[in-house]
C-alpha cells in the first residue's frame, strides 16, 4: 500500500506527537506541512484542524486517532501497552492531557503571546495571566506523575509520554511557564530525556517559537 501522509504545520504540538509515534515505530511516512484551514487540511477534517492523515484510501483527523492507527497498523514498539491496566493508565493521561492540559497550556497561554489577536500584535496579558493558576496545579500534578520511572505510565515510553511531551517542551519557550517549569524537576527531566530520542530529534519543528 501507498505511504502513510502526514498532513499539519510541524509546530503543532498535536503534530508533532503523531510525527514522534511515526518515528518511534519506525514507519516512513510523506510529511506535508500545512496550516490549519487549508484545502489540504478541509479535505480530510470537518473543522480543519491539525493533524490530518492519509494512507491509501483511508483518510483519518483527530492525532489520537492517527496515533493509533500507525501503532496497530504496522509493525514495531507497541506505543500503547497490551494488558489492559497499561492500556487504561495511558488513554488516562492521553485523555487528562488533551482534555485539561492543552486547553489551558496551550490555546489559552502559548496561545496568547503567538496568536494573540490583539489590535497592535502585542501578547493578550489577561488571557496570559487568567492561564497561570491552572497551569501551576496541572504542572505540579505532572510532576509528579513522571516521578516514579521518569514516565507517564510503567517504566518505558507510550503514548502518553508522547503526546505530552511537545506541550511540556513548548511551556519552556515562554516567561511565566519557563519559571514555573524550572520549579517542576521531574517534569524538566522528562523533557530532557524526550529531547535526547531519535525520533523528536528528527521531527523537531524549525523553528521554535521564539523565545519572549
Ligand atoms: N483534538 C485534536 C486537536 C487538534 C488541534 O487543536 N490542532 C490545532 C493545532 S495544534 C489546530 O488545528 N488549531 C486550529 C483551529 O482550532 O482552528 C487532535 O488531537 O488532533
Amino acid at each position: 500500500m501507498a505511504e502513510i501522509e502526514i498532513i499539519g504545520a510541524p509546530q503543532s504540538n498535536y503534530v508533532w506527537s503523531v510525527r514522534i509515534a511515526a518515528a518511534e515505530k519506525g514507519v516512513a511516512y510523506k510529511y506535508t506541512p500545512a496550516r490549519p484551514h487549508t484545502p489540504e487540511v478541509d479535505a480530510i477534517h470537518p473543522f480543519g484542524k491539525i493533524p490530518v492523515m492519509r494512507h491509501g484510501d483511508l483518510e483519518l483527523f483527530e492525532s489520537r486517532a492517527i496515533c493509533a492507527y500507525i501503532d496497530r497498523a504496522f509493525p514495531g514498539p507497541a506505543l500503547v501497552p497490551a494488558d489492559p491496566r497499561g492500556a487504561a493508565l495511558v488513554e488516562q493521561w492521553v485523555s487528562c492531557v488533551n482534555t485539561l492540559v492543552d486547553p489551558t497550556c496551550v490555546r489559552q497561554y502559548i496561545v496568547g503571546y503567538v496568536f494573540p489577536g490583539t489590535a497592535d500584535g502585542s501578547p493578550d496579558r489577561a488571557r496570559i495571566e487568567g492561564a497561570l493558576p491552572a497551569m501551576e496545579r496541572q504542572l505540579a500534578v505532572l510532576d509528579r506523575a513522571v516521578a516514579g520511572t521518569g514516565h507517564l505510565v510503567g517504566d518505558s515510553l507510550t503514548l502518553a509520554d508522547i503526546n505530552l511531551f511537545p506541550i511540556a517542551f513548548y511551556l519552556q519557550r515562554f516567561p511565566e511557564s519557563r519559571t514555573m517549569m524550572e520549579a517542576q524537576k521531574n517534569l524538566t527531566r522528562f523533557v530532557e530525556r524526550m529531547l535526547a530520542r531519535e525520533s523528536v530529534q528528527a521531527t523537531k519543528p524549525p523553528p521554535p517559537p521564539k523565545k519572549q
